[in-house]
């Protein structure tokens, strides 16, 4: 494996395990009744995001998901405002009226979560001819589960960004399922690489569980982009350790995968890249945790304690918009 710095791999594991526990603790405050509407965890998937994210740089660009929460957290995302805003305060990104489907963060370039499946891809896409009008050396990289990849919206931007050599990293979640259907029923290809490859996109399915892995390939396309050779489109292979949203204990989840997966967890995997090509201590690795955790409760003290929008202000927000 190619030598990567201490630095880098505890801060890939840092990120990994802030959103592994940003997902574990909002689910509390929703079974406290202090979340309100959908949430959907990315539990299990934190790989993606934190590898895919760490490939690009601050000048690029992020499309998200109904499952975004990940997304936004590794593409540096203030873990206060975060809380804020899945908790409906007025710190949140959005002012507490997106909530946990619509985090956007437009100064940041996170063009934004979405609760429409694969309507975060023509956004991506239309980014990304910008980026190629103003002749920049930018890119944009776009999530989309299994479920997403078998959409129109999906399809045809992929169609376009391949016709039009647009910046593009398209990133397919595989956590094989959609709600509650497994892949196997939902298309008759079930390697949804091959839907890029069907657009002369080139691409690949590698194991999303495994950060390096994500960040390696996706480092590789993002320069690639850069350069004027894109688009890509990445499948990466990953499981939910949970049902499809907070209230749905996935009952139909297979014991055999979730066993897998959970021996297959992205920060047991990540932990050992620690130890081994870091050569960092179990001490020093619970430091580490218990350093982010400490981040984690101090943002959700001070979510908890901020404001909801006044009526008043609230009206005042949607005369002007
Ligand atoms: C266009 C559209 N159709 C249906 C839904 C309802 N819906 C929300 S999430 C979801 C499943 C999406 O599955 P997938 O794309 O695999 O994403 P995952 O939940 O696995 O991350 C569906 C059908 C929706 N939000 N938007
Ligand atoms: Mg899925």
């Amino acid at each position: 494996m190619k030598k990567y710095t201490k630095d880098f791999l505890i801060s890939l594991y840092t990120t990994m395990y802030k959103i592994r526990n940003f997902e574990e603790q909002a689910i509390k405050l929703y079974r406290d009744g202090l979340i309100r509407g959908y949430f959907h965890p990315y539990l299990g998937e934190e790989a993606i995001a934190t590898g895919v994210c760490a490939a690009m740089d601050s000048h690029d660009y992020i499309t998200s998901t109904h499952r975004g929460h990940g997304h936004c957290l590794a593409w540096g995302a203030d873990l206060k405002r975060m809380f804020s805003e899945v908790l409906g305060r007025e710190n949140g990104y959005c002012k507490g009226l997106g909530g946990s489907m619509h985090i956007a963060d437009y100064t940041k370039n996170n063009l934004g979560a979405n609760g429409i499946v694969g309507s975060g891809v023509p956004i991506a896409v239309g980014a990304a001819l910008g980026i190629s009008i103003r002749n920049e050396k930018h890119m944009v990289s776009t999530f989309i589960s299994d479920g997403g990849s078998g959409i129109g919206s999906f399809l045809e931007g992929l169609n376009l960004a391949s016709a039009w050599k647009l910046p593009v990293l398209f990133v397919i979640e595989n956590n094989q399922y959609a709600v509650s259907t497994p892949i196997e029923e939902s298309t008759g290809e079930t390697e949804l690489y091959k839907r890029g490859i069907g657009f002369g996109v080139e691409s690949i399915r590698i194991d999303g569980n495994d950060v390096i892995e994500v960040y390696k390939t996706a480092k590789s396309f993002a320069d690639r982009c850069k350069n004027g050779q894109g688009p890509f489109l990445m499948e990466c292979i990953t499981f939910r350790k949970s049902g499809h949203h907070v209230n749905d204990p996935g009952l139909y989840l297979p014991k055999e995968k979730l066993e897998h997966f959970k021996l297959h967890d992205p920060l047991i995997i990540g932990k050992k890249h620690l130890t081994s090509s870091a050569g960092l201590s179990e001490a020093e690795i619970s430091e580490i945790e218990k350093q982010a955790m400490a981040e984690i409760m101090e943002a959700i003290d001070f979510a908890v304690k901020s404001p909801e929008m006044s009526e008043e202000k609230f009206l005042k927000f949607v005369e002007e918009y």
